[in-house]
């Protein structure tokens, strides 16, 4: 059976998924697309049905599942109407703007009482964030210690707002360090540079690990996304994602893309493909609503950290245990 997708939302990452699932990703097949802007969602759909609203998608009884990659503040009611139509779906990141709307997502998940939702936290599924989550679970590095993240774009795109650097862009961080380490944050501090950045977040995990993220979200020369886990036997750290080096006037250089779609070009292929074979199996892979919920809660605490004194004892809810 192929599964029928509906696709919510064609900007960047909306027209990247509808790529891959059209080229990319056997077993299942575009059936709808959405996006506020007509001519845009026309420009995607190449023979799959364009829909007027993104309800009657969700309702279709063509479509099996949906992937939602409309703007973070949508991410919550479509998802909850996801769930009302008891469909999977996977939801870019963040699963919602605020924490308490995250929270309620949750919960309409925990009511109907099995997981739908998976949360487009897509460095679990690059092969090098893999490699090194493998070398520290086979205990290849001793007790592990400390994380470094490095967080860069060239630029904050135009729509990035307020405290957004860190409740879209660093969320990755506290999503990817959680996994990469088995570890719940804590606390946390946070410093912005002058003119408000870059970010250093230093937050410290309930098995006393400390990890640290630089998130600059105008660095100007690439998009660069680093990460080394320090153990007390060894560290393990990314090697340049860079596809060539190039010799030349005395000097070795790597390149660095414009934006995270070609860095993370695997890792987006990766993350479609085991979704669609979960649907197919009816189980869960990847960052759950949960997952979801934690990463917005705690980057939520941290921005008015930011806002405040810079320190922030991170207080979230037991854990459902739909989520065990
Ligand atoms: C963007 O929305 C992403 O998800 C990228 O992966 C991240 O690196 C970037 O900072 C975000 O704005």
């Amino acid at each position: 059976m192929s599964v029928g997708i509906g696709i919510i939302g064609t900007g960047v990452m909306g027209a990247e998924h509808a790529r891959i699932l059209r080229h990319e990703t056997p077993g299942a097949h575009l059936v709808g697309i959405f996006d506020a802007d007509a001519a845009r969602a026309e420009a995607v759909a190449s023979g799959a049905t364009v829909f007027s609203d993104p309800h009657s998608l969700i309702g279709s009884d063509r479509i099996d599942a949906i992937v939602i990659a409309s703007p973070d503040a949508t991410h919550a009611s479509l998802t909850r109407a996801c769930i009302a139509a008891g469909k999977p779906v996977l939801c870019e990141k963040p699963l919602a703007s605020s924490a308490a709307d995250a929270l309620d997502v949750v919960q309409a998940e925990v009511a109907f009482g099995r997981r739908l939702i998976q949360v487009g936290y897509m460095r679990r599924f690059d092969p090098g964030y893999r490699e090194i989550k493998r070398v520290k679970d086979t205990g290849g590095l001793g007790e592990p210690v400390l994380l470094h993240n490095v967080h860069r774009n060239v630029r904050a795109p135009e729509w990035f707002t307020g405290p957004m650097a860190v409740t879209n862009s660093f969320v990755h961080e506290i999503d990817a360090s959680r996994w990469l380490l088995g570890s719940e944050m804590i606390s946390a501090h946070v410093e912005a540079g002058s003119g408000g950045e870059p970010l250093m977040i230093t937050m410290k995990t309930d098995k006393d690990e400390i990890v640290s993220t630089e998130v600059f979200v105008n660095a100007g020369y690439g998009y660069h996304v680093h990460v080394e886990l320090v153990g007390r036997q060894g560290t393990v750290s990314l090697a340049p994602a860079s596809l060539t080096l190039l010799n030349r006037d005395g000097a070795a250089r790597h390149s660095y893309p414009d934006n995270w779609v070609p860095r993370f070009e695997e890792a987006y292929r990766r993350q479609m493909a085991e979704w669609i074979s979960a649907v197919k199996a009816g189980v869960s892979v990847g960052a759950s609503a949960w997952d979801g919920y934690l990463a917005s809660a705690i980057a939520e605490q941290i921005a008015e950290a930011l806002a405040g004194n810079g320190v922030a004892r991170l207080k979230y809810g037991p854990r459902p245990s739909l989520y065990d």
